[in-house]
């Protein structure tokens, strides 16, 4: 009997977004491939726990013939492309490398779906981060775009050739601009997941102190999960198009310092030290999302509050290091 399920392709699998879309994908019903790149040790941590569900196609977003390769190989109907050099100081250490995944990478995916099918419906994870010297606030998907990062400047390349292709070849080519969403699962090198981490390694006596860049930096942040919910939704609409998804709200690295330190009853005065070597060349300002469209058109909301999110990264990481310290 053939197979009817609907079959998705995710790049970035291995990372944050893509482990949580990929879990979300599993329980629509989907078959889902994850593109997964050769490296010296596995990167697969976020997709231990269920990844005899999933099937794994090696390819690199820097290598066109093997995107091609992949995606013919898997036939997808969706393709969600969430790989990217993602880490916005390393964009100013590595501006090339950035430039050719994020930017090139998004170019590749939508060249092979054009040379190999170009019904197969496509996502793209652009980023509030394309905004930068924010041109009006709230923003939303007219504001204008002014990157202040290499790595903005990369997703708006990938974010306009989304477009590009669209409007060039009718394909289903969707970009969700994304503001800052994190969760347990978060890179450690982000600052909510460095704070989390930290807070709980201070807690258990493996550390003293926490160094940070600039406490009045202020941003947009949400959750993960409800983030993937709405890449997915996108695709499911009669028409492609763009949205801003966020919480609408902005903190201040500061305000998720205070409450990430009170979830264990400490008080972060006694414990951050401000460290000039993570202050950016460039900082952004005043991101702040106005997802009014998401909301109508997709019925997409957030569910998750910004404190319940940090209290869920600080308890995670507690039983986390816990468990590492008894190992
Ligand atoms: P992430 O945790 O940094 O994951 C990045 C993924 O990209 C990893 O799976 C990584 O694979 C893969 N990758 C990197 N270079 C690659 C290459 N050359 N070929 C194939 N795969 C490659 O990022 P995330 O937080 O999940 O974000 C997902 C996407 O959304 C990214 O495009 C990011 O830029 C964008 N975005 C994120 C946010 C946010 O707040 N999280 C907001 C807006 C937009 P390895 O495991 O092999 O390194
Ligand atoms: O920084 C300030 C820093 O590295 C947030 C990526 O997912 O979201 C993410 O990019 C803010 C900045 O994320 C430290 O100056 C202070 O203002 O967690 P972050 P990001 O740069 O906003 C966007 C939407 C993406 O698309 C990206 O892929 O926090 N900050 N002290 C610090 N940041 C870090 N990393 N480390 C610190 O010690």
């Amino acid at each position: 009997m053939a197979n009817d399920k609907p079959r998705a392709l995710i790049t970035g699998l291995t990372g944050q977004d893509g482990s949580y879309l990929a879990e979300l994908l599993l329980e629509q019903g989907y078959d889902v491939y994850g593109v997964v790149r050769r490296s010296s040790t596995e990167t697969y941590d976020r997709i231990n726990h269920f990844k005899e569900k999933i099937s794994f196609v090696q390819a690199d977003l820097t290598d066109q013939v093997s995107m091609i390769d992949a995606i013919d190989e898997v036939r997808p109907s969706e393709v969600y492309n969430l790989a990217a050099q993602s880490f916005v100081p390393t964009s100013w250490k590595q501006p090339i490398l950035t430039g050719d995944v994020t930017a090139l990478g998004a170019t590749r995916v939508l060249e092979s779906i054009r040379v190999v099918d170009k019904k197969i419906k496509f996502y793209q994870a652009s980023s509030s981060e394309m905004f930068g010297k924010v041109q009006e606030v709230p923003q939303t998907e007219t504001t204008s775009f002014y990157p202040r990062s290499p790595y903005g400047v990369a997703k708006a390349y990938a974010h306009w050739i989304t477009v590009n292709y669209r409007e060039s070849y009718d394909m289903f080519a969707c970009s969700g601009i994304l503001f800052n969403h994190e969760s347990p699962r978060r890179g450690l090198e982000f600052v909510t997941r460095k704070v989390t981490d930290g807070v709980a390694r201070i807690k258990l006596g493996v550390a003293k102190e926490l160094r940070l860049g600039n406490l009045d930096a202020q941003r947009d942040w949400g959750y993960a999960l409800d983030y993937v919910r709405a890449m997915w939704l996108m695709l499911q609409q009669d028409t492609a198009d763009d949205y801003v998804i966020s919480s609408s709200e902005m903190h201040t690295v500061r305000e998720m310092c205070e409450i990430a330190f009170a979830r264990v009853d400490l008080d972060m005065n006694d414990h951050v030290v401000v460290d000039e070597r993570f202050y950016r060349p460039a900082e952004v300002q005043e991101l702040l999302g106005d997802c009014s469209k998401a909301k109508k058109n997709l019925g997409w909301e957030p569910k998750v509050s910004f404190k319940a999110l940090i209290e869920m990264m600080v308890d995670a990481d507690m039983d986390r290091v816990k468990a590492e310290i008894r190992t």
